[in-house]
């Protein structure tokens, strides 16, 4: 069975071509593209957007494309979480999508605590603090009252394919606004918070098939009227399905792109006050299962830094960069890369190199350098998480999985491991168009009938890397003690 998986991320996205049969399971990409945030003015300042218009025309691109190569079976999309578009009475979309990473939502959460308390908040939706939380987002907008539906970015382009309006459950999930325990939308908390129930559409599991393209669609792409499945939409709810863990052994994974989600995967949420201070969430998974992650600031600080120093005119290539970063004495100059300075874009070289100079440390300057400090940050917030969520469950950790464009990051494994004290088993790199197509296939008759046996065929037919931990474990709990001193090694 053939199917096509658009798996849009915060910097690029992708429709791939899979493959899926008795003992068969590849995804071979078809079309990529550029994403991520555009800058518009307004009065008073300005606004980060998407330009979900030219995204959506990149998935028909890419559909079109993966369909030339051989008939297709089905259609599913992904995407980065909690960004939406709203709809009018006339199913219109209402202003283009804003970027997670505008700053409209300053202030707001702190308001929201004062009527609903963090227990409470948490009690209920399971989910972590960030400032962009789709409830936080549609507080700051300016007026709701011509809006009637609200569509996550995998729904909204699903809504285009199909004219079928809902919300798959893994993404409605990470709204703030979804009861995790009733699976259901939280609509009392909405509705104290002033937010319409009727913006929340009709709510489906994944592995729904949403409806078929519309007629007109499909005539003008000269395709068939192909069925729409809504996978795990949240692009990581379908990397986790896509982490080919053995059956029985505790494993952490890391879904590492331009975000870097790590946690465990739990058959029940964990909604106790230690996990809410630690700042876990507990996303729904494909199947029923919960993703009990922390969001850590992944690669995006080190494609931001390649951002900066290409628009100064001295471009470095990621490879170079990565290779001078090995030659970096380990652990030099390292920085908490959870801190909220490290949310916007902006030129993360400047804002790294303040931050070493605040904590007395010694300064990195070349890219090399940059990039060394990002690594080592990294693997730090790594190592910190999987022992918090090791800790706030019960449960022990014997190897960390890491999927996304990150397992390419050899060094960036390495220091995993070496962070973590277990082995990482890297790969694959296409994690989340794996698990859409799985779940598609599911859907479409495919004989898979639960996570496990989609793993087992993800490890029959795709190589990991495995990365033994090395060094001295000492360096790596003073390193984490310098930038968090409250730490017991
Ligand atoms: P997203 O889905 O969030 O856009 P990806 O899973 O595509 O992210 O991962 C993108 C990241 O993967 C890049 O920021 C980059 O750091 C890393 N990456 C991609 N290719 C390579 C490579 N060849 N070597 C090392 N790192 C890579
Ligand atoms: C990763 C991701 C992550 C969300 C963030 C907004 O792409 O979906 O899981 O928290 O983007």
């Amino acid at each position: 069975m053939r199917l096509a998986a658009a798996d849009l991320g915060a910097s690029s996205g992708r429709v791939m071509a899979g493959t899926v049969g008795p003992g068969v399971l590849s995804v071979a990409e078809v079309h990529r593209f550029p994403n991520g945030g555009v800058r518009v003015a307004r009065a008073g300042g300005s606004t980060l957007h998407w330009d979900v218009l030219g995204l959506y025309r990149e998935v028909l691109t890419g559909i079109r494309a993966a369909h030339r190569d051989g008939e297709l079976a089905g259609i599913g999309i992904d995407s980065w979480a909690v960004d939406y578009g709203l709809l009018d009475a006339s199913g219109a979309l209402l202003g283009n999508p804003v970027n997670y990473r505008d700053s409209r939502t300053a202030g707001i959460p702190e308001r929201v605590l004062e009527t609903v308390p963090a227990r409470e908040l948490f009690g209920i939706t399971g989910l972590q603090q960030l400032p962009f939380n789709t409830l936080y987002q549609l507080l700051a907008e300016h007026d709701l009252r011509s809006a009637e539906t609200m569509l996550l970015i995998p729904d909204l382009l699903n809504y285009w394919l199909t004219g079928a309006r809902g919300a798959e459950r893994t993404n409605a999930s990470t709204t703030q606004l979804y009861d995790v325990r009733s699976r259901d939308w939280a609509t009392g908390l909405a509705e104290r918070l002033g937010i319409p129930h009727r913006l929340l559409p009709p709510l489906h599991d994944p592995g729904t098939v949403v409806g078929t393209l519309r007629p007109d669609l499909a005539a003008e792409l000269a395709l068939p009227e192909l069925p729409v499945v809504a996978v795990g939409s949240h692009d990581t709810a379908s990397a986790v399905v896509g982490v080919p863990a053995e059956p029985g052994t505790n494993f952490a994974y890391i879904s590492s792109g331009t975000w870097s989600l790590v946690g465990l995967e739990l058959e029940a949420p964990e909604l106790g006050d230690a996990a809410r201070a630690a700042n876990f969430t507990n996303e729904a998974g494909v199947d029923g299962t919960i993703r009990f992650l922390r969001n850590v600031t992944g690669l995006w600080v080190l494609s931001e830094s390649l951002r900066t120093w290409q628009a100064r005119g001295t471009p470095v290539p990621l490879s170079e960069v990565l290779a001078q970063a090995a030659g970096v004495p380990a652990l030099s100059a390292v920085v908490d890369i959870d801190a909220p300075v490290f949310l916007p874009p902006g030129d993360m070289p400047a804002r790294i190199r303040q931050v070493c100079a605040d904590t007395g440390q010694r300064v990195p300057e070349t890219p090399g350098e940059i990039a060394r400090c990002v690594l080592d940050s990294l693997a730090l917030a790594y190592r910190r998480t999987v022992r918090q969520a090791s800790e706030l469950t019960g449960r022990p950790v014997d190897v960390v999985h890491v999927v996304g464009g990150g397992a390419r990051n050899e060094l960036l494994c390495q220091l995993t491991a070496d962070a973590c004290g277990v082995p990482v088993l890297a790969g694959p790199v296409e994690a989340a168009a794996l698990g859409n197509v799985l779940v598609q296939a599911r859907a479409l008759g495919a004989d898979l009938p639960d996570l496990a046996a989609m793993r087992a065929l993800i490890r029959a037919t795709h190589e990991l890397r495995r990365y033994e931990p090395a060094g001295d474990a000492a360096d790596w709990a003073g390193a984490a003690a310098r930038i968090d001193p409250g730490v017991v090694a």
